[in-house]
């Protein structure tokens, strides 16, 4: 039993573009534009744009129903077979999208092996795990900023947690809080756990090794340290330089492997990470179909 769980942990991660550095040339993934609200006011996000935790922010971008996802999954997994991942990447939250959970469902129930991967900034994750379990989600990523409430209180202005608004540091205390024991659980499952980092100069680029360390007790697989892009109520924050970026990823690396290779994404990005298909035209597109 266990020889198995651990072959096909082996094969997600060796098959997964961002999971493995390996792989980011050989296998491709394709994200779902199905969740466009979000629970929680990152000081780094213009709504309307897609979630900087995961994705690069760029003009809105069309959001598809569930059922316009599975007939793009069917098209993509047929045209492009070395798409080896299903995700959802925002442009909110994915766990604050009934969405999501029904997108899902749907490609399941034509695609029992793939793989389905998830970007949340955790808040909803101890309540919704169940719901993740059940789908078969198998690598998801949680995006942690700070693990000390007075820091997160800084980059995140409020959370709505079940219909009520939480600002700053009380905010802070229950999404990190459910970020920290939606990872123990989801672990637990045998869900591989990546945690991203946005890095944010003057606020969080002191704290990013204790983040680090809270990861590691909690046997999270790889950290993806991430520049702040300025915009919001952080447009006056100038971005870490490649340089800063690189000595906090080297600092982090004694305690969880980093994941050095992140091209910020679109929500809807498909293909290859380095090679965006949602931004190709058709002739090129059809140069790549198998
Ligand atoms: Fe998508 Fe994210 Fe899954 Fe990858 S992207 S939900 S873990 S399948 Fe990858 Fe893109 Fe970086 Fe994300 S390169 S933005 S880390
Ligand atoms: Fe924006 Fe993502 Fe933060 Fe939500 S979690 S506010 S979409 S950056």
């Amino acid at each position: 039993e266990n020889f198995t769980f651990d072959r096909d942990r082996y094969r997600i991660i060796a098959e997964h573009p961002c999971y493995s550095e390996n792989a980011r040339h050989r296998f491709g993934r394709m994200h779902l534009a199905v969740a466009p609200k979000c629970n929680i006011q990152c000081n780094f996000c213009v709504r309307d744009f897609a979630c900087v935790n995961e994705n690069r922010p760029g003009v809105t971008m069309e959001i598809l129903t569930p059922a316009e996802a599975l007939e793009k999954v069917r098209q993509a997994l047929s045209d492009y077979p070395f798409i080896k991942v299903i995700g959802v990447a925002g442009p909110g939250d994915p766990l604050a999208n009934e969405e999501t959970f029904e997108a899902l469902r749907l490609v399941r129930q034509e695609f029992p092996n793939i793989t389905f991967c998830m970007s949340t900034n955790g808040l909803m994750l101890p309540e919704k795990l169940p719901e993740l379990v059940k789908l078969g989600v198998a690598t998801l990523t949680v995006t942690i900023n700070a693990v000390d409430p007075e820091i997160q209180g800084q980059i995140c202005e409020y959370v709505n947690y079940h219909g009520k608004i939480y600002r700053g540091v009380e905010g802070a205390r229950i999404q990190i809080k459910n970020q920290l024991d939606g990872i123990e659980a989801a672990v637990r499952e045998g869900i591989v756990i990546k945690v991203n980092t946005v890095l944010v100069p003057g606020i969080n680029d002191g704290h990013v090794v204790e983040i680090a360390k809270a990861v590691r007790e909690r046997e999270v697989y790889i950290m993806n340290i991430m520049s702040l892009i300025p915009q919001g109520a952080f447009a006056h924050i100038r971005a870490p330089t490649p340089e800063e970026r690189q000595a906090t990823q080297d600092a982090c690396e004694p305690y969880v492997r980093q994941m050095r290779h992140c091209r910020q994404c679109r929500a809807d990005a498909y293909g290859y990470i380095d090679q965006d298909m949602s931004q190709m035209s058709e002739e090129r597109r059809n140069l790549i179909k198998i």
